[in-house]
């Protein structure tokens, strides 16, 4: 797909999404979304309360009761209509495109690039909906027994700003496929182009109820849902302080099943038998691929003892070139990161990285004055105790460590409270299957990196969470196993 810049992008959608209809919050309120680039407003955003919590709830329980269209719908009918929301993601691609790159500073071409995946993964969901089966089971005695995948309901997913568009997708797919209904809060500094995605649901043709979204802030909006007496599952990708948070809110409500997508404090490891200039390749978009903004980001560069001066090197060669600037431009390949916050707490990092004894081989600082952008930064000489080694930077730093043997550095490799992903860079395959399975992590890259398909579950374990999104296991956590036993007079 080529890449079309508009010059007027506009915004269609500022209200909260109830049972296929566009309101204003009942109290009113709103909230400021912002253009990272710029740090100017683009525009108010209705903000979900409590209250509008309930209602959303209540149209999501309704589409869900028994009898309802939703539930009577055949599960291949439920894929078609998951075909052509897809095919009007499809059609939508430049102007969602353009507005996600308005609000959160993605560039231009990766956006649209990113949408084509999106799409795929719808694809790979509508076609799964009416193969999502149970068995039979050969129970003792003159018994038989099946077990049936039921929807658990109403789900709360809860999402992030580091991709708008293709959390709200990871997420809406599985749901959509097992016959859940839903609401989706996107994260306060990136609402839009999920308002565009529910205005699309309901022009595919879900029913009433099915798609909910709403705008608003974690506290307020998040903790309602997750609270919420009705909601039978929250999703949830974001901090892994919140992750904590979200399982209390469990805990003191019914019991929701949860599921964590958290952080990461990834290893890339590259051994002396790569061929360097693709490992550099490699690791650079690894950490640097929208602007460090990515939780399985490589942010932890292993590289053996004998490269390790030719790596650095280049790694800093490679990190120099790297364009920072509109992202609009078609040449910039690194946006502003998405807010204040976020800018000041890169900046603080790599303050530690310097105090606590790193070598700042480049980068470290801000960009101009006005939006959040940041150097492309490298750190050699990074020990395993030091901040920006433990620690989620969330933004354009390379940390690059030295290791020796195999041995070592899966036993550095798995000194995280994280267990995201991992990669490996050799031309032994010994080493790299030894590496594969010995590393603690839920994704795997071998000679490849964030190499992430509609096919293949993501998620992680330790700090970094539990349960899946995409692949086959991400629709278990939307789905109860029933078993329904007969007992026969007779064994035959
Ligand atoms: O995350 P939050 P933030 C990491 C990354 C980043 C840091 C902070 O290190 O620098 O987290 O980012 C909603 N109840 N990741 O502050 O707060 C919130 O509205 C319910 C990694 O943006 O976790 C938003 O929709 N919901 C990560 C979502 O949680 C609440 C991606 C994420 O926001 C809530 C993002 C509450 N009490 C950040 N408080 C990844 N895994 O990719 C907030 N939220």
């Amino acid at each position: 797909m080529g890449v079309v810049v508009m010059s007027d992008i506009p915004i269609k959608y500022t209200q909260l999404f109830i049972n296929n209809a566009f309101v204003n919050a009942i109290s009113n309120k709103t909230f400021p979304v912002f253009n990272p680039a710029t740090e100017e407003k683009i525009i108010d955003v209705a903000e979900a309360q409590k209250e509008d919590v309930d209602a959303a709830v209540a149209a999501a329980k309704k589409a869900f009761s028994r009898g309802s269209p939703w539930r009577k719908l055949d599960a291949s009918e439920r894929g078609k209509l998951i075909n052509k929301f897809a095919d009007l993601l499809q059609r939508d691609s430049q102007y969602l495109a353009n507005l996600e790159t308005l609000n959160s500073g993605k560039p231009l071409e990766a956006v649209v690039a990113e949408l084509e995946v999106y799409i795929n993964i719808l694809r790979y969901y509508a076609g799964y909906c009416d193969k999502i089966h149970g068995n039979t089971v050969p129970v003792d005695g003159t018994g038989f027994a099946l077990t049936k995948k039921e929807p658990v309901g109403v789900v709360a997913q809860i999402i992030p700003w580091n991709y708008p568009i293709g959390m709200a997708i990871w997420k809406l797919g599985p749901a959509l496929c097992t016959g859940c209904t839903l609401i989706l809060k996107p994260a306060e500094q990136t609402p839009l182009t999920a308002l565009v995605l529910a205005a699309l649901t309901k022009e595919a043709g879900f029913p009433d109820g099915v798609v909910n979204v709403l705008p608003g802030y974690g506290p307020v909006a998040g903790e309602a849902l997750c609270l919420h007496m009705d909601v039978r599952k929250v999703a949830f990708t974001g901090s892994t302080d919140i992750g904590h948070k979200i399982l209390e809110y469990s805990a003191h409500s019914n019991l929701k099943r949860v599921s964590l997508e958290l952080g990461g404090k990834s290893p890339l490891v590259i051994f002396d038998d790569a061929d360097v200039d693709g490992a550099v390749n490699i690791a650079h978009a690894a950490i640097f691929e929208n602007h460090g903004q990515n939780c399985c980001a490589g942010s932890r560069t292993f590289v053996q003892s004998g490269i390790y001066d030719l790596f650095v090197k280049k790694a800093v060669e490679k990190a120099k070139a790297r364009k920072v600037g509109n992202p609009f431009d078609q040449d910039v390949l690194q946006g502003p990161q998405i807010d204040k916050p976020s800018l000041e707490k890169i900046l603080r990092m790599v303050e530690s990285g310097k105090q606590q004894g790193a070598k700042l081989e480049t980068g470290g600082s801000r960009v101009g004055s006005k939006g959040y952008f940041v150097e492309p930064t490298v750190f050699s000489n990074v020990k395993d105790g030091m901040t920006i080694a433990t620690d989620e930077i969330f933004g354009p730093v390379q940390s690059i460590l030295k290791f020796d043997t195999l041995d070592e550095v899966i036993e550095r490799s798995n000194n995280t409270q994280y267990g995201l992903a991992a990669g490996v860079i050799t031309k032994d395959i010994n080493n790299a299957l030894v590496f594969a399975n010995a590393v603690e992590a839920g994704s795997v890259w071998i000679n490849c990196y964030d190499y992430i398909t509609p096919q293949t579950p993501f998620g992680g374990c330790k700090k970094s969470g539990f349960g899946k999104d995409l692949g086959p296991d991400s629709l278990d956590d939307y789905l109860e196993t029933k078993s329904i036993n007969i007992m026969l007079p007779v064994k035959v």
